[in-house]
């Protein structure tokens, strides 16, 4: 094949945030913006990584996706690797690339999607890396591609057509070559090892078990009538919004108490289903609702971790557990409990990885929806789902018809009855101005380094403050400024970060927490029981000051 050298300039901030690189639409459009940043990432990767071998391209669906995948292969050609694969029409969510770089043996994957970020011309696209055993790449070869952005003169782009994304098969450009795959049947394949899919069937064909999954318009659309429907048997109409499209229905794709009210509003109707869930853009988060109950993220990874015994890919045992940073400690304390190691790492999936593939960890979440397992190394909404669908079923497997089955409250209200109950909350100010975002953090850190332990703040006080800092275990790398926290004696905290995920302006995330021992007051509502600490969280940052926000975008 004939490769074309094509010289180009530089553009400025092409630095990967928590999760790959994110920008509107309109910036990657420009010419040469998004061939800039996959030239510099094969000029980052030792030539060993990809020369003759194998990735992985798939991506949410989103408005884009169609011209940057043929963009994506040619450069990958120009750049001598071997083969790609394609999830057919471009789709492939998140964990089922991580999944078909596994089962494949490839040597890493590209991710077009912007995840929970909203869809279309006027919003967001984006592109993420992960590397050979599925795990988003880490810092070291994201700060390369980014350092390689600043230099760059010229990309190889191979001199193919577009290649026709609709059907399966192979087509093949000399010794290059390119394979449009069946975005599902690896991801299905790998879920049916993990889950007793009869036992999840027999659940789901209950006349007295109603199961909703909303998709959202976005990639979980194109997995789950071949997995709920098809394989478990669900009846076609529990999938509200199955269909993915480019602008997500004009939706933000994100399964939260706010952008996904309808479903919300359904579970929590007089009579409503017994059990919900929504997965966003990309197909990593989930969201798990029972009838009028709302099962928030921290403590969702608690009870799965909890309750392996319902799922067959535990049957050899659990090696380890995992947060992060700002999520609850109700993980923490089922470590104790189980006497497992635990691992407390900062916001972003790319830092699970380490652990899992050195054998430490087996279950891990973060309390922005994120649950999964080191069956991949990315997040898994439908894994969550099917988690949840199996404590569910395993609880109530010897239940005759026409008895009362036990329900995803009476699951959680017994996990707080064992544990305690960590209430938590996160408020989000969404595209705050930069400037103040920025001081306010700054602020905060001038009050950790003056802070001591028992510094009053209020009714609580102070055990430390610090800016969190993480040492990965296996591989000794080093990263700080991941989060300012105030850590009380009671156990409560309260922690300030700034999103990297955000497309515009600055994204501030206050998260809060507060453990409560006590059976009899695990029944209050979270905004209230954790009221007294939300304002403390206010007032100690001057938030109102810096941002200029009464209220937050959104609360979870
Ligand atoms: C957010 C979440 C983080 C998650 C990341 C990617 O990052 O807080 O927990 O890993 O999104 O999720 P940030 O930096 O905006 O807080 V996804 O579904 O976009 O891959
Ligand atoms: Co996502």
């Amino acid at each position: 094949i004939k490769i074309n050298s094509i010289p180009t300039k530089p553009f400025e901030g092409q630095k990967t945030g928590t999760s790959g690189l994110r920008k509107k639409v309109k910036v990657f459009t420009q010419e040469n913006y998004l061939a800039n940043w996959i030239q510099a990432l094969f000029n980052s990767l030792p030539p060993e990584d990809y020369k003759n071998g194998l990735l992985v391209l798939g991506g949410d669906g989103r408005y884009f996706n169609r011209e940057a995948a043929q963009i994506i292969i040619k450069i990958a050609a120009g750049n001598g690797v071997g083969k790609i694969l394609v999830g057919k029409e471009g789709i492939l969510s998140t964990p089922a690339v991580s999944a078909v770089i596994r089962k494949q043996k490839a040597n890493g994957g590209f991710i077009m999607s912007a995840s929970h970020n909203p869809g279309g011309p006027e919003y967001d696209w984006g592109i993420k890396f992960n590397y050979s055993s599925g795990q988003p790449a880490p810092e070291s070869i994201t700060d390369k591609i980014y350092g390689n952005t600043l230099s760059i003169s010229e990309i190889k782009i191979a001199d193919v057509p577009d290649v026709d994304l609709s059907k399966v098969g192979v087509t093949k450009f000399g010794s290059f070559s390119v394979e449009v795959i069946d975005p599902v049947s690896d991801y299905l394949e790998l879920l049916e090892t993990v889950f007793d899919f009869q036992l999840i069937k027999g659940l789901l064909s209950r006349p007295d078990f109603r199961f909703i999954f909303d998709a959202m318009h976005a990639v979980t659309g194109a997995y789950a009538k071949p997995i709920f429907v098809d394989k478990l048997g669900a009846s076609l109409d529990s999938i509200s919004n199955g269909i993915p499209l480019e602008d997500f229905g004009h939706g933000h794709p994100d399964p939260n108490l706010t952008y996904a009210k309808d479903l919300v509003n359904i579970l929590y109707a007089e009579n409503g289903p017994d059990f919900g869930a929504a997965s966003d853009g990309d197909g990593d988060r989930n969201m798990i609702l029972g009838r009028s109950f709302f099962v928030t993220p921290s403590d969702s990874v608690a009870v799965i971790a909890a309750n392996t015994e319902a799922i067959p890919y535990f049957k050899n045992g659990v090696k380890g557990l995992a947060r992060s940073m700002p999520t609850s400690g109700a993980l923490d304390r089922v470590a104790e409990k189980l006497s497992l190691p635990f691992f407390e790492v900062p916001t972003g999936w790319k830092f699970f990885g380490n652990l899992m593939d050195a054998g430490n960890l087996s279950v891990c979440g973060e309390e922005s929806f994120g649950t999964g397992s080191d069956h991949i190394r990315e997040k898994d909404g439908i894994w969550a789902v099917l988690a949840w669908l199996s404590i569910i079923a395993h609880r109530n497997k010897d239940k005759k018809p026409g008895e009362k089955l036990i329900s995803v409250s009476d699951v959680v209200k017994e996990h707080w009855a064992t544990y305690g109950r960590n209430f938590f909350s996160r408020y989000d100010y969404e595209e705050c101005e930069s400037e103040g975002a920025n001081k306010m953090i700054e602020y905060l850190r001038d009050i950790v380094s003056k802070s001591k332990a028992g510094d009053k703040y209020g009714s609580y006080v102070l055990q430390f403050a610090d800016d969190f800092t993480y040492t990965d275990p296996v591989d000794g790398s080093v990263v700080s400024k991941q989060g300012v926290r105030f850590v009380f004696t009671d156990g409560s905290r309260i922690i300030y970060r700034l999103s990297g995920t955000g497309s515009a302006g600055a994204t501030v995330r206050v998260y809060i927490e507060q453990f409560e021992p006590d059976v009899s007051k695990h029944d209050v509502e979270a905004q209230i029981a954790l009221k007294p600490l939300i304002d403390l969280a206010i007032s100690v940052s001057k938030l109102k000051d810096f941002t200029g926000r009464e209220q937050p975008t959104v609360i979870t």
